[in-house]
């Protein structure tokens, strides 16, 4: 069965796509490439782009690569920059590649594509080049998959600091956002489901909170996770290995029941 097939209505020509992004060394990589090795290997038709000029050692080989575009080392070189500059300059190139993603996306035409993005998610995320870059795709309805790294996020101030991260992104995308606890086979699972615990029943990390830190700084803290759920900013909250595929059908069902309304593929 072709779970695409089942979706919800719209432009049936056009793809969706799952935008992986997160702080440079979260996964967003490894969280790319298993997303789509997922559906490849249980034969759905999905592609995957890689909008990231600086990667090195991709563990998938790409059906876009934007480094055939722009070269991160060649813009280090021509323009006289370090990594950051050339980055940022890279950025702003990247708007002028616009036309030849989308002939790509039409011309692949796979009903879901998986867009890795650059490791510095501000340069991407927060210039204009980025937001003209995604609003300006030929996608007919994407969803975000905000990675964080589980090691940061163990501790309750970083979790809520990850958690207003992604809330800013909801601020300036308005995209349907998950985020994707990563790296939890390096965490106990005590702390997984402490974390889980803060997202679903918020009172755990309030006394968590007032347990660590001083009560001006843990209400300070509390109040701005309270903000986040006020608004429900996120659709999820999964935690995943991206490495060991660890909880990954539950983030494969999220991706399935949020582009394409269908709960029944998680095996
Ligand atoms: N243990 C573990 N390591 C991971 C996981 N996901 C990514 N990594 C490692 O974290 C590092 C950064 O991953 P990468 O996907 O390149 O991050 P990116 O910069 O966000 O694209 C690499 O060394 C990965 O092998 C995971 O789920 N578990
Ligand atoms: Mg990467």
């Amino acid at each position: 069965m072709n779970i695409w097939s089942g979706g919800k209505k719209g432009n049936s020509k056009m793809s969706k796509a799952v935008v992986i992004v997160g702080l440079a060394g979260s996964g967003k990589t490894w969280v790319s490439y298993s997303i789509w090795d997922w559906f490849r290997n249980r034969k759905q038709d999905v592609s995957i782009f890689n909008l990231d000029p600086g990667a090195t050692n991709l563990p998938y080989n790409p059906d876009f690569d934007i480094r055939e575009e722009i070269d991160l080392w060649r813009v280090m070189e021509r323009y006289k920059l370090g990594p950051n500059g050339a980055l940022i300059v890279s950025m702003d190139l990247m708007v002028n590649s616009v036309e030849s993603i989308n002939k790509s996306i039409r011309s692949i035409g796979t009903p879901l594509i998986i867009i890795d993005t650059p490791g510095q998610m501000e340069v991407f995320l927060y210039r204009a080049s980025g937001k003209i870059i995604l609003d300006s795709l030929d996608i007919d309805e994407l969803l975000i998959i905000y990675v964080i790294d589980g090691l940061f996020a163990k501790d309750p101030r970083n979790f809520v600091s990850s958690i207003l991260l992604g809330g800013t992104l909801k601020m300036r995308f308005n995209f349907p956002l998950v985020s994707a606890l990563n790296k939890i086979d390096l965490l106990d699972e005590k702390d997984v489901k402490t974390l889980l615990k803060y997202f679903r029943s918020p009172l755990t990390l309030k006394k968590d909170l007032h347990t660590h830190y001083s009560t001006f700084e843990s209400d300070f803290i509390f109040k701005s996770f309270l903000l986040m759920k006020k608004y429900e900013i996120y659709t999820d909250f999964v935690p995943i290995s991206a490495v060991y595929l660890t909880n990954f059908y539950s983030l494969i069902a999220v991706i399935t029941r949020i582009l394409f309304g269908g709960e029944e593929y998680y095996s």
